[in-house]
């Protein structure tokens, strides 16, 4: 593979061109679906979008809808330094794409994913069972418009210990995976079907 190759060259001359073809549908699938209002690149409207959408399809309020629209204020601020605020500050889908790919080889950016998506289990783990079933777990396809048919072998794949819930690990680790890994025959589809490119 020539994954290797390219996580090798220097990060500044790193064209959208040279990227494994895979992680490039990846991340497009991921950009676009956080694109709610299809400009080209997720910024703070599009989090704002998806809030209101999980505390409707959540039937969620009180503290757990505050929660939700804290989440994403903070998910979506480009104000805070460091290499996540580099990809939301960028405005186009190209760069948010060479900012992630920058990001990826960063520890500490991807520690700060982790993070992220550790408070995003959170969030749909709607009823704070500490697991997210497979209802819930549609709720999270729902928001983002995914098609639902193949939710089930996705919820599936992320389920390693294959006990009918996915667990707090399960998701991040399922997360960053699909974040990080550049094989070309990565299985984790975990924004759903990847689009063509
Ligand atoms: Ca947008
Ligand atoms: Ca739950
Ligand atoms: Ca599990």
């Amino acid at each position: 593979m020539g994954d290797t190759k390219i996580s090798s060259l220097s990060n500044k001359h790193v064209k959208i061109r040279d990227l494994p073809i895979t992680w490039l549908r990846k991340l497009i699938t991921m950009i676009q679906l956080y694109d709610t209002d299809n400009d080209g690149h997720g910024g703070y409207e599009d989090f704002m979008t998806l809030a209101d959408r999980l505390i409707k399809y959540g039937k969620l309020d009180g503290k757990a809808a505050d929660d939700v629209i804290e989440f994403f204020q903070s998910y979506g601020s480009a104000s805070k330094a460091g290499a996540r605020s580099e990809i939301m500050a960028a405005t186009g889908t190209a760069q948010q794409i060479l900012a992630a790919w920058k990001a990826r080889d960063n520890p500490a950016a991807v520690e700060l994913w982790r993070s992220r998506y550790s408070r995003m289990f959170k969030i749909f783990d709607l009823n704070s069972t500490g697991f997210i079933t497979f209802d819930e777990y549609l709720t999270f396809w729902r928001i983002f418009g995914i098609d639902p048919r193949f939710a089930r072998m996705q919820f599936d794949y992320m389920d390693t210990d294959a006990d009918g819930n996915i667990s707090e690990e399960e998701f991040v680790d399922a997360a960053i995976d699909n974040f990080c890994n550049a094989d070309l025959d990565a299985p984790n589809r975990f924004y759903g079907p990847l689009v063509k490119y």
